[in-house]
C-alpha cells in the first residue's frame, strides 16, 4: 500500500540541495518525493511493500543531509 510521510530535512543550505535530496529519494523504487527547500520538508509517497521509513532517512543521509522520522 502507498503511504505518505513528511520528513523534516536538515543540512540544506541552498535550493539545489533540495533537488539533490529529492533525486536521491526518487531513486528508491516505489518512492515519489518532493522536497521543499523553504520549509525544509520532504513530502514522500512510498510503497510500504518495498520501502520502510528508515530507508528514506538512510537515503537522505547518503545524500549528505539528515532527516528525522515523524515522532
Ligand atoms: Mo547548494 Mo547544497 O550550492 O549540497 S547544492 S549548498
Amino acid at each position: 500500500a502507498v503511504e505518505h510521510v513528511e520528513l523534516p530535512i536538515t543540512g540544506m543550505t541552498c535550493a539545489s540541495c533540495a533537488n539533490r535530496v529529492e533525486r536521491r529519494l526518487n531513486g528508491l523504487e516505489g518512492v515519489t518525493a518532493t522536497v521543499n527547500y523553504a520549509t525544509e520538508k520532504a513530502a514522500v509517497a512510498f510503497d510500504a511493500a518495498t520501502v520502510a521509513p528508515e530507508d528514506l532517512v538512510a537515503a537522505v543521509r547518503a545524500a549528505g543531509y539528515d532527516a528525522a522520522l515523524p515522532s
